[in-house]
């Protein structure tokens, strides 16, 4: 028994139903997707990997990337996505913190992992965004079925990497049973079947991309326009094939924003769904008024999948990311008694169910803090529920910007803009921005008669930081605001400096 393998790939054993269809019309059948996992299942385990070890990935999309996924799932190995824009010294944190037995990474990348690789003693291969690689051409040779390994539900089937507000990032454990209930729940909320072509332009190295889209597909023997990431042109030439989309509030705003997107290439879809980040009720409205499509938001988290939804027959409420999920408990508590709150009131978001995590990786405190020992996790996202019971976000109650929908943590830039020269301290805040919906701006005040270079420090992120998180903009500032307790006034920060990229 494997019950993600086995539900979610195993059971399209011999089918000769398409899975993946690319730009250029070709696809890619469920068997041969299965053959090539299990070829990559076979290489991994002839390097030594038993069930339970940890394989990181950090490699472009690819079928091949996809296939590495069930690769892992089929060999009970524990699949480690990393984000494309990762540093290597990001990179080396999340190899090392998660013991990794094996990095799969790009080829450009090899060079620069190679001394930590050896250091740590882990194997190394290379995938290419073209599927080609050293992983590739061990697994070419081997057999295109695989012995399943046993596995149970409460198994570890992913760690997911996700940012802290102490800058230190933790490894989400996520089992089999997180994944499989939250795919089953969401085929059924969300009304998805065989017949569904879902418009695959998202990551696969965070939860969004690799188990809501993914795995629901899989669940339902259904395919997907399987693209390299979001790009205009190709999503709009690709929509008239497809009949659900999944995506970030920015692929509905750069839809919305250009002309060629009209209700006639949208007319015949499904269901549009969007999240990770806040989706403007402007937004919403502006989607149903160019389409007569009404964008169904949810919400979700590394840790938890997704708890909340908009319904599918009810109304979609702009603003609002609906109810709790079947299976979902979901309470607003007070921040400082846990009590649960009145109805209205705004609290702290907390979910209970099979889909919450297990707990951070080898962080008893973290894990301890902020999962209850009565299962609650709570998601530092602040909300109210509304008359009729749908759920409204209104504020975090954590220090994070999500920019397109990436998460950042202000802390981890402003522990390198305070040790930049000239620096004496400095705050990171998201502010608003037009493509984003919200983005990065370092603010830092120099120390005693010095002139901070700008320039210099931003190449200086750059070394460090995924492009995503380094600030859009730095500005000087002679001081920052703080209030009576000392502490900087961040939200002074986000008004002052609201319209820096949309005035
Ligand atoms: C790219 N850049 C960004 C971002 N993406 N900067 C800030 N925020 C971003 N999200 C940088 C690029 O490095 C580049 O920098 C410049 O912005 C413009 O790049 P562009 O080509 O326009 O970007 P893109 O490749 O089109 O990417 C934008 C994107 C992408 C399509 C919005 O970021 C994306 O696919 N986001 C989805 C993220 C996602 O899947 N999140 C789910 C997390 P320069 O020009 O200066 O070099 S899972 C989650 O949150 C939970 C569980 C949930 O509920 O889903
Ligand atoms: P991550 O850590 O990448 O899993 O991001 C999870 C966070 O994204 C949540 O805690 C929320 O703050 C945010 N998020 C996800 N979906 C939505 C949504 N529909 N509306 C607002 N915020 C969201």
């Amino acid at each position: 028994m494997n019950p993600l393998y086995d539900h979610l790939f195993g059971r399209h054993a011999g089918s000769d139903a398409p899975f993946l269809h690319f730009a250029d019309g070709s696809s890619l059948g469920y068997a041969g997707f299965l053959g090539m996992a299990a070829q990559f299942a076979h290489a991994l385990t002839a390097e030594g990997l038993v069930p339970g070890d940890r394989v990181a990935v950090q490699v472009e999309k690819s079928p091949q990337a996809l296939a590495l996924y069930a690769a892992c799932a089929q060999a009970g190995l524990v699949f480690l996505p990393l984000n494309t824009a990762y540093t290597i010294g990001e990179l080396s944190y999340f190899i090392e913190d998660s013991g990794a037995r094996m990095v799969v990474c790009d080829p450009a990348g090899k060079e620069g992992l190679a001394p930590l690789a050896a250091r740590l003693g882990v194997g190394l291969h290379t995938l290419d965004a073209a599927g080609g690689g050293s992983l590739t051409d061990r697994a070419g040779a081997m057999d295109g079925v695989f012995p399943t390994a046993p596995r149970g539900a409460d198994d570890l089937a992913a760690f997911l990497y996700t940012s802290g507000t102490t800058g230190r990032s933790k490894g989400a454990m996520l089992t089999q049973g997180n994944l499989l209930s939250n795919a089953e729940t969401l085929v059924e909320y969300w009304r998805f079947t065989d017949a569904d072509v879902l418009l695959h332009a998202l990551p696969i190295f965070h939860t969004h991309g690799l188990f809501v889209a993914t795995n629901v597909t899989l669940a339902t023997g259904g395919s997907m326009i399987f693209l390299p990431k979001f790009d205009l042109d190709t999503a709009l030439a690709v929509m008239p094939r497809a009949t659900t989309m999944m995506g970030v509030p920015t692929f509905y705003t750069r839809l919305l924003d250009d002309a060629r997107f009209t209700g006639d290439i949208a007319r015949h879809m499904r269901l549009f769904i969007s999240g990770s980040a806040p989706l403007l009720a402007e937004t919403h409205t502006r989607f149903e008024a160019r389409t007569g499509h009404r964008i169904l938001e949810r919400y979700g988290m590394t840790e938890t999948n997704m708890n909340t939804s908009n319904p599918y027959d009810g109304e979609r409420r702009p603003g609002a990311v609906g109810f709790a999920l079947p299976g979902v408990e979901l309470k607003i508590t007070d921040p400082v008694t846990g009590e649960t709150l009145t109805q209205g009131a705004v609290g702290q978001i907390e979910v209970r169910g099979p889909n919450v995590f297990k707990g951070y990786w080898q962080m008893p405190e973290k894990t301890a803090e902020e999962l209850r020992a009565d299962g609650f996790f709570i998601t530092g996202d602040l909300g109210r529920i509304d008359q009729d019971g749908y759920v409204h976000i209104v504020g975090r109650n954590k220090d994070l910007i999500i920019s397109g929908g990436y998460n950042i943590y202000p802390k981890e830039i402003e522990l390198l803009l305070d040790d930049a020269p000239g620096v004496l301290e400095s705050a990171v805040v998201g502010v608003p921005h037009p493509d984003f919906g919200e983005t990065v701006l370092g603010v830092v005040v120099p120390a005693a008669g010095e002139t901070p270079d700008l320039d210099a420090i931003a190449a200086r992120l750059g070394e460090s930081l995924a492009r995503f998180k380094q600030p859009k903009k730095l500005i000087v500032l002679d001081s920052l605001p703080r209030n009576t307790m000392g502490k900087v006034q961040k939200n002074i920060l986000r008004e002052r400096y609201a319209d820096v990229f949309t005035g």
